[in-house]
This record gives C-alpha cells, structure tokens and sequence, in this order.
C-alpha cells in the first residue's frame, strides 16, 4: 500500500487552523526557532525490521493481522511510517531474517520510499535450521573453536550483505554468557569473545562502524558477556577506533543512571548508537516514553551537550534506532509513537537554556538548574514537532491519518490476517 501525497496534504490543510493557533504563541518564546525547526526536520530515526510485526513472549503471540510477510513488505511498512512522519528514513535489518534475494531489487524498493538501510544486525543468539554448530552454550565465547568460527564467519556474511545494500554499521548484540555460577570462567569468555570480535572488525570495510551492545541479562540469567557499558567499552576501546559502545534503554539494571553513562561514553568518542524502547521492570520493549518520559528528556539533554561539545552532528554520527516490539498494539500505530515521543524529547532538550543551566551549575544553585530542566521539559512542544513534519511533507497527525486511511484494514486485505513476520 501506498499513501499518496495529495491524501496527506488534504488532510494537512483541514488540520492547519487549529496546528497555526497552537504553534503561534510557541514560537515567539523560542530564540533560535528556525535553527530548531530545522533540527527537527533533519532528525532521522530507523526503524527495526523486526518491529513491524507482532511482538510475543513465551507465553503467547497475538498477531493482528497484515503483517509483512517479506523483506519487501517490511520496507513497504517503513515507507508507510516515513510517508506519515518524514522521521522514519530508514530500515535496520536482522540477519538472516532478512536475507535479501536480489539486492538491486531491494534497494530500488527503499530508494522509492525514500529509504536508506541502518545498522545491519547479526544473530548468534538462535540456533538455524541448516547451522552446524549449536549456539547453546554461547557463540563467540564458546569453549570450542569451531563454533567461535561459525559465529565469527556469520558476522562477516552480515557485513557483505551490508555492503551490497549500503549500510555503513553492523550491531554485535551477544546473548552470550551464563545461567549458573561454575558454569564460566569469565576471563577465558571475554577473552575468547574479544578475539572472535577482532576477527569480524578485520572484515570491516573502513568507512563501516561496528556497534557492541551489551545487556544486564536474558536469555541468561546468571552473567552476560557483555553485560554492561563498562564491558562494551573495554571490548570497544581494545578493538579500536572504528568500534563503539551502543546503548539500548532497556538493557540496564532497574534504576541506571542512564544519562549518565551517555555522558560519559560521548566524553570518551566512544558512543556509537541508541536503540530506544521503555520499560517499568527490564527489556520490556514497550513503546519509547510511555513509561518514563523524564528519563528520555534527560537523555537526550546529555546527548545535545554532550555532542555539541564534540562538534558532532546530530543527525548522523550517531546511530539512532527503536528496538521494540511488544504484545498488545498495531506495530505501525507503536511505532509511530515512539518515533513521536523521540522528537518530543529531543525537541524539549532542544529548548533548554544551555548558557544558564551551566551558570546555575557553576555557582552551585541546584533550584535553578531544576527549574531550567523542567522548564524545558514542562513545555508543550507538539506543534513544534508537527510543524516539522509539515514542512518535510509529513501529516501534522499521523496516527489520526493511519486511522482515517484505514491503513491496518488495507494491509490485511493485501496479506491477510494470519501473516507472522520473521523476527522475535
Ligand atoms: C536484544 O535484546 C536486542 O536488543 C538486540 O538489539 C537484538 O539484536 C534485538 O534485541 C532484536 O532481537
Ligand atoms: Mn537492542
């Protein structure tokens, strides 16, 4: 399915009275507003192939029906979302649930869209059906060479995939680890990991990134190998410059200081990218900032100082990614929220007065510095992220849009309402 322009601009222009009265009052308050709206526009988040379906737990699955069915549906999906929002601009694909056959064919598909291909992201964390070697026991830190090599060489397919799509990244997330004290000696993992992981960054093409994402726990319950963002910086710094840190939100022990630790991995040059998603309890994979919207604003406020200390741009030198998936909502629908509640955030960081917050830190006056933060925080921004998406082409609702074009209904007329994507 596609959404054509003129549906857009039509619903755009019954929707504008009320969106120019809200923006009005706004934009006299902010100083450098073109320079923000700007901002807004250029801010590009990918989406997860693997978050267009339903997502389930070991308990059960509900599909709602329309699912993509294909590689070539999936990137259809992506095209709906960045249709509706202009911020969806491109597609993070998981290996090998999205091998692609012809990879012309694949890239034409997302050039039409609009589309470009993210992080490209490798599984040694399940077993395949035509794979020699089980992963139970782990994949690069296995005890045996043989399925080190294995996993090591899948990595290197992911990357050549990559390249013939145009990706620039390939994301390590590892389940490796264990379930049970004894079971591992730590040291002999992480040094057998660390020396698979040499091996697959040798195979990386010079302009290529490699992110090393780490997890506190699941699917082992005991210890992770790369379990926090200390061991991802010790497994980024040893690899070298073209290795770095990646940060999942729902990846770290109950109560982490996340902002903290983003601060300090952009201080070092070694934050490489984000995966959004938001959790009450662990690796929830609920929609971005329904649960914890602070805490996204004030994350993204270390990551605004933290880059413009760097000089970095924000749109490009980091990965910015969802990774979520959950039970209960119309994927598209979930995901068209959190990529709103990411602008929302990044557009209130965006408003803090960095000249006085800093003063305010200075001279020790933490009621100032509080109320600076949430100054920003408190501050309505909605209009100020739908103008952007009006200016990019977007509609200024997009989920009232999906809705009205009955978008859901459309796909499961298309594929049918028993599809099942590939992926978790
Ligand atoms: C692991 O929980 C993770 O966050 C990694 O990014 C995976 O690649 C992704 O989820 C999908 O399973
Ligand atoms: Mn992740």
């Amino acid at each position: 399915m596609n959404i054509e322009k003129y549906k857009i601009e039509e619903y755009n222009q019954q929707a504008n009275t009320k969106h120019v009265r809200k923006l009005e009052s706004l934009v006299e308050e902010i100083a450098d507003y073109q320079e923000v709206m700007q901002k807004l526009v250029d801010f590009q988040i990918a989406i997860p192939s693997w978050a267009l379906g339903s997502g389930g737990t070991r308990f059960g699955r509900f599909p709602g029906g329309g699912e993509p069915r294909s590689l070539e549906e999936k990137i259809e999906d992506v095209g709906l979302l960045h249709a509706l929002n202009r911020s969806s601009g491109a597609i993070s694909l998981h290996i090998p649930w999205d091998v692609p056959q012809d990879y012309q064919a694949i890239k034409t598909l997302a050039a039409q869209y609009g589309l470009s291909f993210d992080a490209m992201n490798s599984n040694t964390f399940q077993d395949q059906p035509d794979q020699t070697h089980s992963y139970k026991f782990g994949s690069m830190q296995h005890v045996e060479a043989a399925v080190r090599k294995q996993a090591v060489q899948h990595n290197i397919e992911v990357i050549q995939h990559g390249v013939e799509l145009g990706s620039k990244s390939l994301t390590v997330w590892l389940s490796d680890g264990s379930c049970f004290p004894g079971q591992l000696n730590f040291r002999k993992a992480f040094q057998r990991t660390l020396e698979s992981l040499q091996e697959v960054y040798a195979a990386l093409p010079s302009d290529w990134k490699m992110f090393v994402e780490y997890k506190a726990f699941e699917p082992n319950f005991y210890s992770t190998t790369v379990g926090d963002w200390g061991q991802s910086l010790l497994y980024a710094n040893k690899l070298g410059p073209q290795a770095y840190t990646l940060v999942d939100l729902g990846h770290h022990l109950p109560n982490a200081n996340i902002e903290q630790i983003v601060s300090l991995l952009l201080m070092e040059g070694k934050l490489g990218g984000f995966h959004f998603n938001d959790s009450k309890y662990g690796d929830d994979d609920l929609t971005a900032g329904s649960i914890k919207p602070y805490q996204l604003f004030l994350i993204f406020n270390e990551l605004i100082e933290g880059m413009d200390a760097r000089q970095m741009n924000h749109t490009t030198d980091l990965g910015w990614m969802i990774d979520a998936s959950h039970n209960v909502k119309d994927p598209l629908e979930d995901l068209l929220q959190s990529v709103e509640a990411i602008m929302l955030a990044y557009a209130q960081a965006l408003l803090i007065d960095r000249k006085a917050l800093a003063a305010a830190q200075e001279e020790n006056d933490v009621t100032k510095a509080q109320e600076i933060l949430q100054a920003a925080f408190r501050t309505d921004v909605r209009p100020l992220v739908a103008e952007a998406r009006l200016r990019a082409g977007g509609a200024l609702n997009p989920i009232e849009l999906y809705r009205s074009l009955r978008v859901r209904q459309e796909l499961i007329k298309e594929r049918g309402s028993k599809t099942v994507a590939t992926g978790l």
